[in-house]
């Protein structure tokens, strides 16, 4: 078993390590150099619970990282695919420049597995075409299949290992003989069916997500325009034994949510009413926030942007992952034109991102009269007396202080 992982991001790199923890031979390229050379050098390039260790592991075991392609029996391609902004169809450039470069290196019977999440036929459209065009037949050939992570930051190494899994193939000897690869370390079940289903899946998870915090998001727009919790609501409605509302929070980010649903919406434009009226409403939630912070401003008197400190920077909690995240969407908004100067901070941001921002978390808070709770990051919770001064608006509703402001 000798694996070639290409893009060693926030899925490629995990998956990397796991395979070659247990006794798969792994070799993971990326195209960025100094990922590779991080890599190299032993240092793992972003933090989460446990990778450190398996990072070792892995490393004993012996992965090894490089720029280039190699020559194994398979290839598993995890590398970005964004949106395309004005057709909402999934952008996949960066998975056919993969599959190419895999095409000048690979021998015949090589196995093609696509983990990054693309939409329903994309394979068929993008995919199989490189494989033709290189002058291999697909199915004889090369094999391709489709294997979409589902894994969620801040709980990766654990679900890599325990989470049930999707193997899309064309044929069913191929989709078991990939499976042999993830049961090597995955204790969940690992279903196999045809390619087009499994794309269609993982879309469909991360949509049936989406969707539901929109509508939480709506609650809570519907409680603040007559004054209702909508907290103590959403709690007594999930008693009953078929409700599970999720949470409202400032918006919605990461690489996915707030990304593949528009796939659909870019594919179907007139079946997805309900898709895309929730894309809308998560998109336009940073918005609702701004409002609801001058709002504050104004009913406590202050007048400056620059008293309010947005307390989060990362798209959720405990990670250090600031894709697409709700303080950010937040901070590109403007009021009369001009961009509002409020101070930010995040523990797990040491690099500089943000307009004002600062890496010491008790000179932050002198800085400011009010602080706007983005990110409920372990850091705020460990104690609240630190703020118990301020003008607090709680996005997350974690904070127990008397006279704290809500969504
Ligand atoms: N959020 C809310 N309210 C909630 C839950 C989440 O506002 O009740 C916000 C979060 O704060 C965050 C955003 O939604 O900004 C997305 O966070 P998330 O925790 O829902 O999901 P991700 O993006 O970290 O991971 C998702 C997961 N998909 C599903 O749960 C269906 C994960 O399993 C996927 O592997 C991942 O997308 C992916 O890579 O596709």
């Amino acid at each position: 078993m000798f694996v070639n992982v290409i893009g060693l991001g926030y899925i490629g790199l995990p998956t990397a390590l796991m395979m070659a923890s247990h006794g798969v031979e792994v070799v993971g390229t990326d195209y960025n150099e100094k990922v590779v050379e991080r890599l190299n050098s032993g240092h793992t390039t972003f933090s989460e619970e446990g990778l450190d260790e398996l990072f070792q592991n892995a490393v004993r075991a012996g992965i090894r990282f490089s720029t280039s392609y190699e020559k194994t029996d398979m290839y598993i391609v995890s590398v970005p695919t964004p949106y395309d902004e004005e057709t909402k169809q999934v952008d996949a450039t960066y998975v056919v420049a993969a599959v190419r470069n895999v095409l000048q290196v690979c021998h015949k019977g090589a196995v093609v597995v696509i983990e990054s999440t693309i939409s329903p036929g994309t394979i068929d459209r993008y995919v199989r075409p490189e494989v033709e065009k290189a002058g291999f037949k697909v199915g004889a050939d090369i094999h391709l299949v489709h294997a979409p992570e589902r894994i969620i930051p801040g709980n990766m190494i654990y679900e890599l290992l325990h989470n049930n899994r999707t193997i899309g193939a064309d044929n069913r000897e191929v989709g078991e003989r990939v499976k042999q690869y993830y049961a090597s370390f995955c204790q969940g079940e690992i279903v196999v069916t045809d390619i087009r289903t499994a794309e269609m899946t993982k879309v469909v998870e991360n949509t049936f997500r989406a969707v539901n915090i929109a509508f939480a998001n709506e609650l809570a727009r519907i409680c603040r325009h007559d004054n209702m919790d909508v907290y103590e609501i959403i709690r007594i409605c999930n008693m009953h034994p078929r409700v599970n509302i999720l949470q409202p929070g400032p918006g919605v980010g990461g690489h996915c949510i707030p990304v593949d649903p528009w796939f659909l919406v870019g594919d179907y434009p007139e079946l997805t009413n309900v898709i895309g009226a929730s894309m809308r409403t998560n998109a336009s939630q940073p918005a609702f926030i701004l409002e609801r912070i001058q709002d504050i401003m104004k009913q406590k008197g202050i007048t400056d942007f620059g008293q309010v400190g947005l307390y989060g920077l990362t798209y959720k909690e405990d990670v250090d992952d600031v894709r697409e995240s709700p303080t950010a969407q937040l901070l590109s908004l403007k009021v009369n034109g001009a961009t509002p100067q409020f101070k930010t901070f995040d523990p797990f941001v040491e690099r500089d991102i943000a307009q004002n921002q600062y890496h010491d978390f008790d000179r932050f808070l002198a800085d400011v009269k009010m602080i706007v709770i983005m990110v409920k990051h372990h850091h705020i919770r460990e104690d609240w007396s630190r703020i118990s001064d301020k003008v607090i608006f709680d996005c997350q509703n974690i904070c127990p202080l008397e006279g704290v402001f809500h969504i």
